[in-house]
Formats: C-alpha cells, sequence, structure tokens
C-alpha cells in the first residue's frame, strides 16, 4: 500500500463497523429510495412529500448513541440521494430540507452528534439526479422520466449538472468540520470516471479534507496495479459479502466495506418486517472481519425520524456481544489459517480469534495448531479455558484442541475463545 493511503485508510481498516443511515422524503411514501424510479413518479407528483416533510422526532443524538452502543465506529448518511432532495443546506438549490417544514439543515445536525459520541462521520452523496434539469432522463436505464415522451427532445446541459455536483461536494466538504468518509453512488454503463469529471473532484476533495476516504464508485479499476486517482479508497460491495475478501491484480488486499440492509430496503418500508437477527448481524460482521472488510449496516428512519423500533432491538442486542467481545472485531483482520468448521478466525496480531457458532460434537480442534497456543481464554468473561489433547484425539497429534463443558456453546451469537500465540 502508498503510504499516504496506508495512513489515511488506517482507522477505517480498524473500526470494521459503521451505520448507514438512508434518510430523506422517501421515507413518507414508505417504499424505499427507489420509489420516484420504480413508479415511475414525476417530481409534481412527488411535490407533496416535500411540502409535507416535518421529522418532528428527528434526534441524531439519539441515533448516534445507538450506533455506539451497538460498538459502531462510523456512519455515513444519505446528504442526497438519486432523488435529488439535499437533507443539508445547500446554496444551490432550493430543493432542500431547509424549505421543507423541518426548516433547517439535518446534515448538520447529524455530523454534530456523531462527533459529539466520538464516532466518524461519513456522507452518502448520490451522483445520479433525479431532480436537476441538466441529468439525463429520457433514455436512460433508471431516471423515473426514462420513458416520458415530454423529455425526449428536452435539451440538457450536462456540464452545468457537474458543476452543480462538485459544487455541492465542496459545500459538504467546507461547511461541516472534518468528513472522514465520501459515499458516493453510483457509476453505470458510461456514466463513468470522467464523465462524472472524476479526477478534477477528486483532486478538489483532497484539497479541502486531505485524510478523506472515499469509496470506489465514481468509476475506474480500484483493482487495478495502478489505479485512476478517482478509483477510491475501497470497494463497496452491496448487499453481498464476498467470498474470499477482495484483493488487487497484484493479489494484495484492498480496504472493502460491504454495505447491508437491516430489513430488505435502504430508506424506510413501513410493511417490510423481515429483519435480520442479531445473530445473523453479528455472524455477518463477523465474516467481514475474518475476511479483511467492514460491515455498514443501514438502517432506515421513518418520516418522522424515528428509527424502527425493530432496528433499534437488533442493534441492542448487537451491541451486548460486542460489549463483551468487540476485541475480536476492532483492529482485528483475516487470520492465515482456513475456514474451520466450527465458525471463523479473526486475527489481531498473536491474537488469535475462535469465534464459534456451531458446538458440534467432542472437543473443538485448532487445526495445525498444537505447540502454537500460548493460552486460552473465553473473550467474554476472561475465564481461563485448557488447552489440552484429550486421550481419543492422541492421533492428531497436529491439531490443538479445547473441551468446552455442556452441550450448548455458551454465548448462542458466536462464543468467542481468544488464543494467545505463542
Ligand atoms: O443507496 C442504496 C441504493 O439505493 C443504491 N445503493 C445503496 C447503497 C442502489 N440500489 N441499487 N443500486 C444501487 C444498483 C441498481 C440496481 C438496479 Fe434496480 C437494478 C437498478 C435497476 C435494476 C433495484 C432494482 C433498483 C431498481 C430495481
Amino acid at each position: 500500500m502508498r503510504n499516504d493511503f496506508a495512513e489515511r485508510t488506517r482507522w477505517f481498516r480498524e473500526a470494521r463497523f459503521g451505520m448507514f443511515i438512508h434518510w430523506g422524503l422517501y421515507a413518507i411514501p414508505s417504499r424505499g429510495e427507489w420509489v420516484r424510479s420504480l413508479e415511475k413518479l414525476s417530481v409534481e407528483e412527488y411535490r407533496p412529500f416535500f411540502e409535507e416533510f416535518d421529522p418532528v422526532r428527528y434526534d441524531p443524538r439519539q441515533w448516534a448513541k445507538l450506533a455506539k452502543a451497538a460498538g459502531m465506529k462510523y456512519a455515513v448518511m444519505t446528504a442526497k440521494h438519486h432523488d435529488g432532495f439535499c437533507l443539508f443546506d445547500s446554496k444551490l438549490t432550493d430543493y432542500k430540507a431547509t424549505y421543507t417544514p423541518a426548516g433547517r439543515d439535518l446534515i448538520r445536525e447529524y455530523v454534530e452528534a456523531f462527533r459529539e459520541e466520538g464516532l466518524r462521520v461519513g456522507l452518502y452523496y448520490s451522483i445520479i439526479d433525479w431532480h436537476h434539469d441538466d441529468y439525463p432522463a429520457y433514455g436512460d436505464k433508471i431516471h423515473p422520466m426514462r420513458d416520458n415522451e415530454a423529455f425526449k427532445n428536452k435539451p440538457i446541459e450536462f456540464g452545468r449538472y457537474l458543476d452543480y455536483m462538485h459544487g455541492q461536494v465542496k459545500e459538504l466538504l467546507t461547511n461541516y468540520g472534518k468528513i472522514d468518509v465520501m459515499w458516493f453512488d453510483f457509476s453505470y454503463d458510461d456514466m463513468t470516471g470522467e464523465k462524472w469529471r472524476a479526477t478534477e473532484l477528486v483532486r478538489m476533495m483532497r484539497s479541502l479534507q486531505p485524510d478523506i476516504v472515499i469509496d470506489n464508485r465514481l468509476g475506474g479499476n480500484i483493482k487495478a496495479a495502478a489505479p485512476e486517482e478517482y478509483a477510491g479508497d475501497f470497494a463497496s460491495p452491496e448487499q453481498m459479502l464476498p467470498a474470499e475478501g477482495i484483493a488487487n491484480e497484484a493479489g494484495r488486499p484492498i480496504p472493502w466495506e460491504a454495505c447491508i440492509t437491516l430489513n430488505d430496503h435502504w430508506g424506510y418500508c413501513s410493511s417490510d418486517r423481515n429483519y435480520k437477527s442479531a445473530k445473523t448481524v453479528v455472524r455477518g460482521l463477523v465474516e467481514c472481519v475474518s475476511k479483511g472488510g467492514n460491515l455498514l449496516l443501514n438502517v432506515g428512519p421513518d418520516a418522522k425520524g424515528v428509527i424502527p423500533h425493530e432496528a433499534v432491538e437488533i442493534l441492542r442486542e448487537v451491541g451486548r456481544w460486542m460489549d463483551a467481545n468487540a476485541d475480536s472485531v476492532y483492529g482485528c483482520g483475516a487470520a492465515s489459517l482456513p475456514k474451520p468448521e466450527w465458525g471463523r478466525y479473526t486475527q489481531n496480531g498473536n491474537k488469535l480469534y475462535a469465534h464459534l457458532f456451531d458446538r458440534g460434537m467432542g472437543p473443538t480442534s485448532f487445526a495445525g495448531m498444537n505447540g502454537k497456543i500460548k493460552r486460552a481464554r473465553l473473550l467474554a468473561d476472561g475465564a481461563e479455558i485448557k488447552v489440552e489433547t484429550p486421550w481419543m484425539a492422541y492421533e492428531y497429534p497436529d491439531d490443538a484442541f479445547v473441551t468446552l463443558g455442556g452441550a450448548e456453546l455458551p454465548d448462542g451469537i458466536d462464543t468467542v475463545i481468544e488464543l494467545e500465540l505463542a
């Protein structure tokens, strides 16, 4: 890794767990943030939600406390999504929270609240914009007006959109203090790379915020041996965990962050109760860490500004696990051992963490580890765990063994054994 790159991504690679927040006008129709595209809603048809947006229960300090209690180290919130609506007080548009009944800059309150809790602060910014007049509409793949004939011969000047987009990024990186992550979304087809004037954009960003960590969705190839200047600092697999982590073409691991929804929508969807359990979340987080990546877990607050209670309860349970087991997450990465049958390994220096998902039968074996473990402790309470080869395992001299009492694991979510390596 280049030195400046290694330096500026260090905190990101150590943090491992963040909160994604998708919030905007789409919380009112409550069918997800793609509602305009999916239902081909015009700006006028979407207008009532702008007139109505009044999140009287918005309290980002509560969100920040929840994120922190869950063990998250950073957050990324939608400053603007594809619908073009700005939660921040941009001087470059009237299509912003300031002119809704909310009447103020909601991003500023988010940034201040999360910073106050000691969390790193990120902003999501959609480079796609379905509200701006100079963004391609008719014939585009996903624009809400893609097959509205009225837009067919409407001339646009895309350069004007780019000036606007660059100008808004400049506002976000000038007016809110230190921004830790910039999360662009997303490039497609020929709408990629220099089509966004990406090199110029990234240079401007780094001049304003030298330490900012940027995702890879301006385009380019982050896996190339010599990536474009705009190719980004981390890969951003969406709604999936990569099978074996992510490496560049030279085989060197690159930072990555899987973004995953807690139910099946990013933006609030009142009918979607399909929430992942705390167990699924913890095991997913551990899988990311075991492959050298981060988990950015999404919440979609409702129109009042409330994070759904199901999400709150899941995050609190994740937090209970993190309280006892976070040492096996923060600063940890992949171990140079194959995935064991009972779960996964994470590692931080000479501490190897065995995440037991499956008790199985008989003693638990650490393949190839005989003589390499100085001591073993249950991470949650520090209790001694004896590393001993029981009589029935004498024919496996390469492996280390522990014998856990009981037929079930003490923590059904993930029982972590800390192995101090000799
Ligand atoms: O902000 C969240 C999403 O709105 C955005 N990225 C995350 C972080 C995103 N969603 N989908 N995509 C990016 C990729 C596009 C997927 C599509 Fe489709 C498949 C567009 C058209 C077909 C999904 C399915 C959206 C509409 C139908």
